[in-house]
């Protein structure tokens, strides 16, 4: 095929109306003129940048794939000239000018001592939009705190006199080795944070021999992920499923192929939950009447960056499906999401590979209980109904939310789980000093685990027995602990609406 002529820059710039609308993105142009009302983050956005270069603005949002698989061929246009586009003028306000300074004025990682110091860090260096996205959680945000804080309901039983000299906290994740019992979970849109995105988490992860679950909804593409991974790197996929299974099957597929050990199903998200901080700043960033229209799918464009991306996820999913998937992938299924030991249950007789015991960083439902909470019952209810005890290698349990330090993850595996996940310190670690704060972080992981196995008494992760925590009041959503300074200063109110700017 004869290569496509390229395109002037002064031509494409013609293109910059609603009635005829092109961009270019990554050196390409596309007429989205059709695609304006259909487009999840809503027309603005898109008619901000008519006629010029979105590659900028696209990045953070989009795998870079996401225009060429979504929109029709006819309307790729073929490449652009470089040297004749026009610089996008980019306007440093006096905000931005604050945050660079802040930026500048990080703490050396040396200064930075546990999973909380990145919170507080990324809070202030981050883009407003990034933070809102990253840190926001569902209505009140009570489960998002409570995630945290049911940890706080648990406490340790040593033991001592044990010959400690040598510990080993390294475990087998789904019969991949894992050199602790935590993994990096899956959060969307990494390059809201880094321009690196999800490959930060990847090579730090391969650097500390730790597994990553990449999600359905990355800022980097599915196949730069993987490649991003080293040899033999262990790496799962999150799935949220598509209206449309013909998508999901050849997704599935794919990351099979492509050597992915593990597929997680989420079904905790039939609806992205209403997290407040963030559509607020999309009523901040936004002509309010603009953003609040829906396009003619119906989807609503007012809830900030998470609804807009994902409008695709079915919320007909049910318990009848999963034989389907069965049929399209040996990988090891697994349900993240899973709130009642019913739903264990039932996930355990459909022959399953475990469940993950979440309510999605508190950003679904509010008032859901935490998933060391519900990990109590499950562990108790399928020994009582199906006689099987935790941690078990055909059907394994892992626990997400909250999870902060090696204290924590340590009590989940007391309880029987084999692994927790852990999301949102990874992103505030890589959000403020890119892969060398996921390494960091995972070595303040590794310092904790080493000092806490030796101070409850266990040499192993399998010498960490139900019998070293209390948990006697996990049940309790009313007993007094000491508050948490850390954890709680880092926490930002709930801003109330507000009178608009005379
Ligand atoms: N869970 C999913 O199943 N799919 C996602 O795309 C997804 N994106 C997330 C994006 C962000 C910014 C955050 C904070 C969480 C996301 N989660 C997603 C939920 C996480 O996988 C995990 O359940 C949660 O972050 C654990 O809580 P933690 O952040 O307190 O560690």
């Amino acid at each position: 095929m004869a290569a496509q002529k390229a395109l002037s820059g002064k031509d494409v710039a013609t293109h910059n109306t609603r009635e005829s609308c092109w961009i270019i993105v990554h050196g390409n142009v596309y007429d989205v003129t059709d695609f304006l009302d259909e487009h999840p983050g809503g027309s603005k956005i898109i008619l901000k940048y008519a006629g010029k270069d979105a590659t900028a603005e696209y990045d953070p949002i989009h795998p870079p794939d996401a225009i060429t698989t979504n929109l029709p061929k006819e309307k790729h246009l073929g490449p652009v000239e470089p040297d004749t586009v026009e610089k996008v003028e980019v306007v440093i306000t006096d905000e931005e000018k604050a945050r660079l300074e802040r930026v500048e004025n990080r703490p050396p990682l040396d200064e930075i001592l546990n999973l909380h110091d990145f919170e507080a860090i990324a809070r202030q260096v981050m883009r407003d939009k990034a933070w809102a996205y990253y840190s926001s959680a569902a209505d009140d945000e009570i489960t998002n705190r409570e995630n945290h804080a049911a940890y706080h309901r648990i406490w340790f039983r040593p033991k001592i006199l044990v010959d400690v000299t040598k510990v080993d906290w390294s475990t087998t994740i789904l019969g991949q080795r894992s050199t602790m019992p935590v993994y990096i979970t899956a959060t969307a849109l990494g390059k809201l944070g880094h321009p690196d995105g999800e490959l930060n988490l990847t090579r730090a992860a391969a650097k500390h021999g730790v597994i990553q679950m990449i999600p359905t909804l990355a800022s980097c593409s599915f196949d730069e992920i993987v490649d991003a991974a080293q040899p033999g790197q262990v790496q799962w996929l999150q799935l949220y499923v598509n209206k449309d299974r013909a998508i999901t099957k050849r997704i599935v597929q794919h990351a099979e192929k492509r050597g992915i050990k593990g597929l997680f199903i989420t079904v905790d998200a039939p609806q992205l939950g209403r997290r407040e901080k963030d559509m607020r700043m999309k009523f901040t960033d936004e002509d309010p009447s603009e953003v609040s229209k829906s396009g003619s799918d119906g989807v609503d464009r007012s809830q900030g960056a998470a609804r807009a991306i994902s409008s695709f996820i079915d919320p007909g999913l049910k318990w009848a499906d999963l034989d389907w998937f069965k049929t399209i992938t040996r990988m090891p299924l697994i349900l993240k999401g899973v709130q009642r030991w019913e739903d264990a249950l039932k996930a355990y007789d459909l022959g399953l590979a475990g469940v993950v015991l979440s309510n999605h960083g508190g950003r679904q439902l509010d008032f859901a209980r935490s998933g060391i909470e519900v990990l109590v019952e499950v562990v108790a209810k399928l020994k009582e109904k199906r006689g099987i005890s935790f941690p078990n290698e055909k059907f394994q349990l892992f626990v997400d939310g909250g999870v902060r330090r090696a204290t924590d993850v340590i009590k989940a595996v007391a309880l029987g789980a084999t692994a927790v996940g852990i999301g949102r310190p990874f992103l505030y670690a890589f959000s403020s000093y890119g892969q060398e704060g996921v390494e960091k972080a995972l070595q303040i992981l590794h310092d904790e685990f080493e000092m806490n196995m030796r101070l409850i008494g266990a040499e192993t992760i399998k010498d960490i027995t139900p019998d070293m925590v209390d948990c006697s009041n996990i049940g309790s959503h009313i007993a007094a602990i000491p508050e948490d300074r850390l954890y709680d200063a880092n926490y930002e109110t709930l801003q109330h609406a507000k009178l608009r700017e005379i």
